[in-house]
C-alpha cells in the first residue's frame, strides 16, 4: 500500500488476506479447471469458410461475422454428447480441486434458464438447464464450483460500454438491476457454489460506479456468506480497478494474472492470487484451428508448480466442443497432467511459499503450516548436484523421493547447505523430493 492514504468510501474494506475457513479452503485447492463453453463453440473460430485469428469466444465482434448470424447460433446449440459425470471424473483424474464455468460470456448467452433473459439454454434445442447437472456432477466428484459471469453483455439492450447521456444513464441503472437479479438467481438456484469469477468489468459504465460494485459485492456476501470473489468485480469511487486508489487489493484475491505468472514472491505483495491459463495462445472457447504454440503437460505443470511456490492458485482452461465433448489434445493433456498429479499431488495441495532461497533446478513448495518442503525439479544440472541452501537456523532431518519414499543421502557442502543427487538423473517429468526440516532458535 502507498504511504499517503486518501479517504475512500468504496476502496478495500480489509487489509491483508481473508482468514476464514471458506477462503482457507479456496487457498488449499491450488489447482482448478476453467471451462469456456457457449454458442461460440458452434462457430469454433470459423465463419463462412474463413478462420478468425482472434479468441474463438470473441467471434461475434469480428467484422466478417454479422451479429444477426451469431445471435441465431443458439438455435443449433444441442450438446447431445454432454456427459457431466464424465466431465467431472476427467477433471478429478487430472487433479483439479475446483472448477470455474462460464455461466454467461460477453455474448450474453446464459447456460441456465434465466428468468431475466430470453437468450438462454431453454430457448436452444437442448431446452433444459446445463449448469445444474454440471454443478451436481462436479460436487459429487468432490470438486468445488465457481461461476464465471461476464458483466459485458452484448445481447442486453441496456448494456452500454459508457454512459454518454441521460438515456444511457437510465439504461445503465436498469442494467445494474438486471445483473443483480441474475446473480441472486444463480445463488438461489445453485446454493453449493463457492464463489463468482467476474469478467468484462473494464468498461467505463461499470468502473465509474464504484459504489454499485461495492454494494453488489456486499449484497452477494449477505445472501451467501463466505463466497469467494476476486478483484475483477470491484472499482473504487475513483474508477481504480483491482487495487484501490491507495494501492490496496479489492476483493478476496488478485485476479489480474491472466496468461502470465509472477516471477518472484515480491510480485504478489503478500496477497492471495490466482492465475488463469490457456492451452494454446489466446483461445478460451473452442477454436477448431488452434494457432501458435500449444503447451505441453510439462509446461503446464511448471506453471502450476511455480504458482503454488509463490502462494497462488493455478487454473487451466478448456474449451469443449458444441456437442459436449473435449478435443483430443485437451483429453490427452488432462491424462498426462493427472498421471503426474496422482504421484506428486501432495506437493501441490495445501502448498505455499517455502521461504527458501530459489535455485535454478526448480521450485520449493511448503506444505502449509508444516516443516515439510517439496523440491520440484524441472532443470536437472549436468553435474547432477541439486543445491539446497537452508534458511538460517533450519536443519535437514530427512530427504526422500516423493514417488517411492526412497531416502537420499545429502552431502553437506557448507553451513546449512547441501548437494542432493538422485539415483537416476534422467526423467521425462518433473521429479519431487521431500525435505523434512526442523527449526531451532
Ligand atoms: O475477454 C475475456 C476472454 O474471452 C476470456 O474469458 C478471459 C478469461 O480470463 N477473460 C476476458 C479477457 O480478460
Amino acid at each position: 500500500p502507498k504511504k499517503d492514504t486518501i479517504a475512500l468510501q468504496h476502496g478495500a474494506h480489509r487489509i491483508g488476506n481473508r482468514t476464514d475457513a471458506d477462503m482457507a479452503r479456496w487457498r488449499s485447492l491450488r489447482f482448478g479447471q476453467f471451462i469456456h463453453w457457449g454458442v461460440y463453440a458452434i462457430a469454433g473460430g470459423e465463419w463462412n469458410g474463413k478462420v478468425y485469428n482472434g479468441a474463438a469466444e470473441w467471434i461475434r465482434s469480428w467484422k466478417e461475422m454479422p451479429h444477426e448470424e451469431y445471435d441465431k447460433l443458439y438455435r443449433q446449440f444441442n450438446p447431445v454428447n454432454f456427459n457431466p459425470q464424465q466431465w467431472a471424473s476427467q477433471a478429478k483424474d487430472m487433479g483439479a480441486k475446483y472448477m470455474i464455468i462460464t455461466t454467461k460470456h460477453h455474448d450474453g448467452f446464459c447456460l441456465w434458464p434465466s428468468k431475466y433473459s430470453k437468450y438462454n439454454i431453454a430457448a436452444s434445442p437442448w431446452k433444459k438447464d446445463l449448469l445444474g447437472p454440471m454443478i451436481d456432477a462436479y460436487n459429487k466428484a468432490g470438486i468445488d464450483v465457481y461461476l464465471y459471469f461476464s458483466i459485458i453483455d452484448w445481447n442486453h439492450p441496456d448494456y452500454r460500454p459508457s454512459l454518454k447521456n441521460a438515456a444511457d444513464s437510465a439504461a445503465g441503472k436498469r442494467f445494474q438491476v438486471f445483473v443483480k437479479n441474475q446473480l441472486a438467481e444463480l445463488l438461489q438456484r445453485y446454493p453449493t457454489i463457492k464463489g463468482f469469477w467476474f469478467d468484462g468489468t473494464w468498461d467505463a459504465s461499470w468502473k465509474n460506479d464504484g459504489a454499485f460494485t461495492d454494494e453488489l459485492e456486499q449484497y452477494l456476501q449477505s445472501i451467501h456468506p463466505g463466497l469467494v470473489m476476486g478483484s475483477r468485480l470491484r472499482a473504487d469511487e475513483k474508477g481504480a480497478r483491482h487495487f484501490d486508489s491507495n494501492g490496496r487489493l479489492m476483493g478476496d484475491y488478485e485476479q489480474g494474472w491472466e496468461r502470465k505468472l509472477p516471477e518472484k514472491i515480491e510480485d504478489v505483495h503478500g496477497n492471495d492470487w490466482e492465475a488463469v491459463m490457456t492451452v494454446p495462445e489466446n483461445q478460451w472457447g473452442y477454436h477448431a484451428k488452434w494457432m501458435g504454440h500449444v503447451k505441453s503437460a510439462n509446461e503446464i505443470l511448471e506453471m502450476l508448480v511455480k504458482s503454488v511456490s509463490l502462494n497462488g492458485n493455478f487454473v487451466l482452461n478448456f474449451g469443449p466442443k458444441a456437442d459436449g465433448t473435449f478435443r483430443k489434445e485437451e483429453q490427452d493433456l488432462m491424462t498426462n497432467i493427472g498421471a503426474w498429479m496422482k504421484v506428486n499431488g501432495d506437493a501441490i495441495y495445501n502448498g505455499t511459499y517455502a521461504g527458501f532461497e530459489k535455485q535454478d533446478w526448480g521450485y520449493y513448495i511448503r506444505k502449509t503450516g508444516t516443516d515439510s518442503v517439496y523440491m520440484v525439479v524441472f532443470n536437472m544440472p549436468v553435474s547432477g548436484n541439486l543445491r539446497v541452501k537452508m534458511p538460517a537456523r533450519t536443519y535437514l532431518t530427512g530427504v526422500s523421493m516423493l514417488q517411492n519414499n526412497v531416502p537420499l543421502t545429502p552431502e553437506l557442502i557448507g553451513r546449512e547447505e547441501y548437494f542432493l543427487r538422485l539415483p537416476n538423473k534422467q526423467s521425462d517429468v518433473p521429479v519431487v523430493i521431500l525435505l523434512k526440516t526442523s527449526t531451532k532458535e
